[in-house]
């Protein structure tokens, strides 16, 4: 049991050493309330961490009805018993004094408490006069990563079928969408190829705009017991800062940021030229090689070195790293995914594992990260600017089975573009052809960039927002009714992590006031819609989590992600089971594509693809002509530089990202007193060069500038790139000492005052790794000790 090490001062705790192709030992960590042992609690119940994609099984503990701590389970595939710190301390905002209590409604330009027929009645007569008045594309939703499956599910079938809607997106927007993109690019469908176990495997680990130690806690873990076991796996570290995980590399590549197709693809140049490509794996699971190999055939180690300012030589050595592995697992995120070329690159590296051949076995995993904890099934529902259980919004057939099982005609079903993504539903608002947006689940207030912007399309007078949220967010205050919602601990349902584990998080207490699960505010609203299907009964049949779970499961019968060998009985046994999960394969599927590929044939693809600098879909005809017997994509992409980069006034290149402490926009972590004790303010970091030449020091109060917008920070030098600063984007207004106030005038604290509204073409997602700024000193207050001392080094 590791609950003696301090979690804040050490996050990863003690190692626990094994050697490749050994299970991975259990750790049981545990963290409990003050003044209460592990025989006070009462009760255990059954959950997982929703903090992070990882998907970490805990027991949640309880007495007198409250939440007292939380306990890892070390039966469970994803963590062998381990938590991270914002699981063993993030459940305390649960019972936070100020979770909203009652439903919230706008009168003369003021939220007041109300009962939830009222809120409700005021939230059914806008929608059906929008409907009557201006008809279903008036009507938006943004959801979020961050409810469970069932939920997402309901909205998505009360959204596409009730409503009639195109516009329904989630926060994966921001998050994700660029992992789905490239699989579907690559693969024809979502669905993650690899799995943890291929950490225990993995020769080779390269992880790609991915600081894992800081945002996935317990895969880290997993990795550094590796490091320290016999015959350890390699590592590569592509990240332009000195990261925990680079800082335990075998070989660091710090590329300018927003370049990485142009690195990618002098990786795969030395691939080919080294003679490292598995021909044979090529040639029967793959189109498209050859347009590939002309691509990246003039660039060079040497070429990619000017770009992005990376030894050539050391690129040389990584390739040499991922050309000699014979068990390759990579990852990849949001260094990747929050960059003008995202899904460009994200595909390079899914490119690097078709040509090695490395994929369906043990220690050959790719992971296209999530980092959301339920994002996943955001995505597999159709709450993310998709259709439900993959389907393709382009494939009449698709359509059509998805119509029968809501037995609705499929002309009802919105399918003459994709559905809208969430940049895109904002601009709706922002022009005025959206008359309502529902937001559940998500703080787009401090999460959207251009903040300024997001703050003016949300006040606006002609536009009803309904926002269901746990506090009164910096999101909730500009709302027009607010709906408490009951959270994780309080509500029961299922989710499911990055490697495609689904695990069961049931109801442990119950929750505030009044405050309602969304699931059931969702059905509410269905009922009092009174949504009908083709034959007059209800759209929505089921009436607790479980029916939907059962709606669900047939809905995905048959699909890449197929539930219909999971029930909630035995999810409550044992570990988390990996999806697919059939009657066929009954303890679910460890890899994809073990067997060639499945999902890209043309009848059963979730998209065919799109162009890689434009975003424009391909059609089916071309696909068809393309990749007729459904193998793996090779996509060649050209280095395009950021739209957005240096210059006189803008000297300095921005990167925002996150900290081990913190969740988003922090109205869980900023309200567990270790975690907030941990990082209760923001910083900027800049190398010590930079600060230099600035006449900067350790502690200064700094303002940072873009096109956009500034926001002000202490400064912190660091091991980062010279020409680079960094910012956490945790940080909103709420505890300022302006209150609940964004600040008049006086620059705020949020990175997103400074970032552009620009998105990658094919998958949408905007960019918040790319952008241009100045730092300039406001105080000149901070630490100038004789040796020039500050806190120097990243967070953990
Ligand atoms: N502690 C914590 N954990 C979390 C979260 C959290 O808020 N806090 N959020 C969860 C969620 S939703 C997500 S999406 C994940 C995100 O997890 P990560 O993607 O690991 O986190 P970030 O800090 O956003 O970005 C990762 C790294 O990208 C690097 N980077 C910036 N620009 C570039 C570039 O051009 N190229 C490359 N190669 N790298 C670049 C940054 O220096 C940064 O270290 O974390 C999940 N886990
Ligand atoms: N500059 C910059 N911006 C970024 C990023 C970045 O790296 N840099 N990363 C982006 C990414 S990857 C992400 S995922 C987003 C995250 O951005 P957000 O989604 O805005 O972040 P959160 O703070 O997690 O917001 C979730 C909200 O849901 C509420 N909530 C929690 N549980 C429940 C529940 O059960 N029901 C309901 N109804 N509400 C609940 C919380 O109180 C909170 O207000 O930020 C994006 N923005
Ligand atoms: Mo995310």
């Amino acid at each position: 049991m590791d609950s003696s090490t301090d979690r804040i001062a050490d996050p990863w705790g003690a190692r626990t050493p094994y050697a490749p192709g050994a299970p991975w030992p259990d750790r049981t960590d545990m963290h409990l309330a003050e003044g209460v042992a592990e025989e006070d609690v009462e009760r255990w119940v059954r959950s997982a961490s929703i903090l992070h994609s990882n998907g970490d099984a805990l027991d949640i503990a309880v007495r007198d009805g409250r939440i007292v701590g939380v306990r890892g389970r070390a039966v469970d595939r994803v963590n062998r018993g381990r938590l991270g710190p914002k699981d063993l301390y993030g459940w305390q905002a649960n019972h936070s004094p100020d979770r909203l209590t009652r439903p919230l409604v706008r009168e003369h330009g003021r939220l007041v408490e109300t009962d939830w027929d009222t809120a409700m009645d005021r939230v059914t007569a806008r929608t059906k006069n929008l409907l009557d008045e201006r008809g279903p594309g008036a009507v938006g939703f943004y959801t979020t990563g961050q409810l469970f499956l069932e939920e997402y599910y309901t909205l998505a079938v009360l959204a596409h079928a009730g409503i009639r809607t195109n516009h329904l997106d989630g926060n994966t927007r921001l998050c994700t969408a660029t992992a789905a993109e490239a699989l579907k690019e690559t693969f024809g469908s979502d669905g993650q190829p690899g799995s943890y176990e291929d950490v225990d495997h993995a020769d080779t680990i390269a992880l790609f705009g991915h600081n894992a130690a800081e945002t996935q806690t317990v895969l880290w873990m997993r990795i550094l017991d590796r490091l320290e076991g016999s015959d350890p796996p390699r590592l590569l570290c592509v990240d332009p800062r000195s990261t925990p995980v680079a800082r335990r590399a075998d070989v660091h590549l710090a590329p300018r940021p927003g370049t990485n197709v142009a690195l990618l693809n002098a990786l795969l140049h030395e691939i080919i030229r080294t003679g490292r490509v598995d021909r044979a794996y090529v040639e029967a699971h793959t189109v498209g090689f050859d347009e590939l190999a002309a691509r990246v055939e003039p660039c060079t180690p040497a070429w990619a070195a000017e770009i992005c300012d990376v030894p050539a030589a050391r690129i040389e050595r990584a390739a040499d790293l991922l050309g000699g592995a014979r068990r390759l697992l990579s990852t990849v995120l949001q260094g990747v995914y929050q960059s003008h070329q995202a899904s460009a690159a994200a595909v390079q590296v899914n490119n690097l594992h078709l040509l090695r051949g490395m994929l369906g076995r043990p220690g050959c995993g790719l992971l296209q990260m999530n980092g959301q904890p339920t994002a996943q099934n955001t995505r597999e529902c159709g709450a993310n600017g998709d259709l439900p259980g993959f389907r393709n919004w382009q494939n009449d057939r698709h359509v059509a089975e998805l119509a029968e099982i809501w037995n609705v005609e499929p002309d009802g079903i919105p399918h003459y573009g994709p559905p809208t993504h969430a940049m895109q539903i904002f601009r709706y608002a922002e022009q005025g052809s959206l008359g309502m947006l529902w937001i559940s689940g998500t703080n787009p207030a401090v999460s959207l960039p251009e903040l300024a912007r997001i703050r003016a399309i949300l006040a606006q007078e002609r536009l009803f927002v309904v926002v269901q949220d746990l506090f009164l967010t910096e999101t909730a205050q500009l709302a027009d009714v607010v709906l408490p919602a009951a959270t994780w601990g309080e509500k029961t349902g299922t989710f499911t992590n990055t490697d495609r584990t689904v695990h069961l998080s049931e109801k442990a207490v119950e929750p505030p006031g009044e405050a309602r699960a969304d699931l059931d505010i969702f059905l509410d609203f269905a009922a009092r819609m009174d949504f009908r299907d083709k034959d007059g009964g209800p759209l929505i049949g089921w009436r607790d989590p479980q029916g939907a779970f059962a709606a669900w499961q047939r809905c995905s019968a048959g699909r890449p992600c197929d539930y219909t060998g999971l029930s909630y009985d035995r999810l409550r046994h044992g570990s988390g089971i990996q999806w697919p999960c059939t009657p066929d394969a009954p303890d679910g599927t460890a890899r994809l594509y073990t067997d060639g590929i499945d999902h890209a044939h043309p009848d059963r693809c979730e998209s065919y693809g799109k162009d890689m600098v434009t975003g424009a879909t391909v059609t089916p005809v071309e696909y068809r002509s393309l990749n007729p017997e459904g193998k793996a994509v090779i996509k060649a992409a050209e280095y395009l530089p950021p739209h957005e980069d240096a210059s006189p006034e803008y000297p300095l290149q921005l990167i925002t990202g996150r900290t081990v402490y913190h969740f988003h926009t922090r109205t869980k972590t900023g309200r567990a007193p270790e975690l907030n004790a941990a990082a209760p303010d923001v910083w900027a970091e800049l190398s010590p060069a930079e600060a230099a030449a600035r006449g900067l020091a350790d502690g200064d109060l700094v303002q940072v500038t873009t096109a956009r917008g500034a926001m002000r920070a202490r400064l912190r030098t660091t091991e980062i790139r010279d020409g680079v600063v960094f910012v956490p984007f945790h940080y909103g207004y709420w505890d300022t000492p302006e209150g609940h106030r964004p600040p008049d005038g006086r620059p705020g604290r949020a990175a997103n005052e400074t970032t552009v509204t620009d998105w990658d073409p094919v998958s949408k997602q905007p960019l918040f790794k790319t952008a241009a700024a100045r730092v300039t000193p406001v105080a000149r207050d901070g630490r100038r000790g004789a040796d020039g001392a500050g806190t120097a080094g990243s967070t953990a």
